[in-house]
């Protein structure tokens, strides 16, 4: 006789079902793959938890079976009332004691190793970045350095990173699940974490808490690179001439269109305190246009045509007078153009 599914129809059910979780981690955006301290400590948690939960859900069903087969109504036996056991000392201490025993036994970890992710006591003597969360980009300033630059967050691997991180309006919460844990980015206070990932390569970040219609869009990466690879960046993004005229006829009208339509009130290229906008020093080695599109000169066009369209409430829409098509182009070529470093996104593995 054929089973109630066919044994194809199984294979092809078990074969959607692993397609389907199995897109539940994209690579370098899982909290199930750690590559940093943060998000191992995490999944030793997941890891304990679990195995506990499993645990006591074995011992229920085990017991509940006994249950059901054992005190079963036996053929013949009229209103079969089972022994009454209501009130058993012995019963009672033993069910309140055994899940205060494995609670503690989850939260003794839990509590070590939110005050070591907690620990700031490395934070004078390691790299330390200003963060600003807005609607809906990244801000990032290195202090120390006097590296400006956004959505694209570089670091040394094997090191404590330390950020210190503040939002411009509302709550937002800075996540790199593949790094660390969440940290909520709030208006009035400075909050801190560190990162310290193991491995070379670029990591998806996302903002965590509902901030307004284009949240599921404030998307940013770390990129991590070797140590030396980052003195390397750090002095060439220290060493941008602002001013610098760029190749070409096509690119320096864009320039030119550039400071002539007021983009300059809301970005700046080279360190520049001014971040109502994203600081363009390194636009042209970004890893995306906006946080969110392929970085290729026909979403650049269209996101200054149009920003409203890829980000509804952005606060760039409408600051400056319509852009033609044609204007854009010469923007994006000069825009494109500026490429301080060979340390990219790409050169580390994007
Ligand atoms: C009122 C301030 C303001 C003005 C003026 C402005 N922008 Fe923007 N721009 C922003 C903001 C804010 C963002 C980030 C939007 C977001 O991601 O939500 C942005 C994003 C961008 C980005 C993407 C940056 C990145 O890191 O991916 C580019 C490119 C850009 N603007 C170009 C321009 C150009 C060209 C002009 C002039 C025609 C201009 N902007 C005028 C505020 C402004
Ligand atoms: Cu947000």
């Amino acid at each position: 006789m054929k089973g109630w599914m066919g044994k194809s129809k199984a294979l092809f059910l078990f074969t959607m079902l692993a397609l389907f979780l199995a897109g539940c981690g994209k690579e370098n955006l899982t909290a199930l793959e750690p590559k940093g301290y943060g998000a191992e400590r995490s999944m030793d948690l997941i890891i304990l938890t679990t195995l506990i939960m499993i645990g006591v859900f074995l011992v229920v069903m085990v017991i509940y079976v006994i249950a059901l087969i054992k005190f079963r109504r036996k053929k013949g036996q009229e209103d079969y009332i089972p022994k009454q056991i209501e009130g058993n000392h012995k019963l009672e201490t033993i069910w309140t004691v055994i899940p205060i025993i494995l609670v503690l036994i989850i939260a003794v970890p839990t509590v070590i190793a939110t005050f070591d992710l907690a620990d700031e006591s490395q934070a004078s003597t390691s790299l330390n970045v200003e963060v600003t969360g807005n609607q809906y980009w990244w801000h990032f300033n290195y202090e120390d350095e006097e590296i400006v630059t956004s959505q694209d967050l570089y670091i040394p691997a094997g090191e404590r990173v330390y950020l210190n991180m503040q939002s411009s309006d509302v709550i937002h919460s800075f996540w790199v699940p593949s790094i660390s844990g969440k940290m909520d980015v709030n208006p009035e206070n400075v909050n801190t974490m560190f990162l310290e990932a193991y491995e070379e390569g670029v990591y998806w970040g996302k903002c965590a808490e509902l901030c307004g219609p284009s949240h599921s869009l404030m998307d940013f990466k770390v990129i991590v690179v070797s140590p030396e690879e980052f003195d390397q960046w750090v002095s060439d993004m220290q060493n941008v001439d602002p001013e610098q005229v760029p190749e070409g006829a096509v690119a320096q009208q864009g320039q030119a269109l550039f400071e002539a339509n007021n983009c300059m009130a809301c970005h700046a290229i080279g360190s520049s305190p001014v971040a109502t906008g994203p600081n363009l020093t390194n636009f042209g080695d970004r890893s995306t246009v906006a946080g969110i599109l392929e970085p290729t000169k026909e979403n650049l066009v269209e996101w200054i045509v149009d920003p409203e369209s890829i980000k509804p409430g952005n606060k760039m829409t409408g600051a400056y007078p319509s852009i033609s098509e044609e204007e854009a182009n010469s923007i994006a070529e000069y825009l494109m153009q500026l490429k301080p470093s060979e340390i990219t996104p790409e050169s580390a593995g994007n």
